[in-house]
């Protein structure tokens, strides 16, 4: 049960920039902070120097408690590293039987899931609202030439987990080739 009664608010969305305001939390992701997520090694290491900001999340934050909702914004820049497109490192909850929601604001994206050996994949663009269901892992990519930019809701309690993502990964990457976003199976290793 929630501990505590909270009092409502609003937030102020600026669908252009995916600004929240006021916003209490920000995660800022480079290159860096992706070690080894990038299919191509090498171009991942000739980024390095540069460390690009990958992408950003702003949120309000509330208590990670049983009934609350994360509501936060996400401004995955365009760019690829080889012919990856930049991503979002990608997750499943850590309680597993935890959905999400997202919104596509600005730019256009594609949605990966996984779900053991279920792969799926859904295009995203301003208006797409598209439904995480429990225990899918899930991450965004930037097929796009500018900011991709969604929100999303979730159980504040849902947790992160980033280590299944490092050990198993997704079965598919997304990958431009001739001009154009195409999915190829991950190579092991
Ligand atoms: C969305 C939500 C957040 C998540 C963010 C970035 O905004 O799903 O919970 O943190 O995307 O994704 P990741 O945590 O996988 O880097
Ligand atoms: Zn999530």
């Amino acid at each position: 049960m929630t501990q505590q009664l909270m009092r409502p608010f609003s937030l102020a969305l600026e669908f252009g920039s995916g600004q929240l305001e006021p916003a209490t939390g920000k995660v800022e992701r480079r290159l860096s902070d992706m070690h080894g997520m990038y299919g191509n090694r090498q171009a991942e290491d000739a980024s390095l120097d540069a460390n690009p900001l990958i992408y950003e999340v702003l949120q309000y934050d509330v208590p990670d408690e049983n009934g609350q909702l994360v509501v936060c914004t996400t401004i995955l820049q365009p760019g690829r590293i080889g012919d990856e497109y930049y991503m979002t490192k990608g997750h499943y909850h850590q309680k597993r039987d935890a959905g999400e929601v997202y919104l596509g604001l600005q730019g256009r994206g594609k949605l990966v899931m996984q779900a053991g050996e279920e792969f799926s994949q859904l295009d995203m663009q301003p208006g797409t609202i598209a439904y995480v269901p429990p225990f899918w892992a899930h991450r965004t990519v930037n097929v796009g030439n500018v900011p991709f930019i969604f929100l999303a809701v979730y159980p504040a309690d849902a947790g992160h987990d980033y280590g299944s993502i490092d050990r198993h990964g997704f079965s598919q990457r997304v990958i431009e080739r001739g001009g154009a976003p195409t999915l190829v199976p991950t190579v092991a290793g």
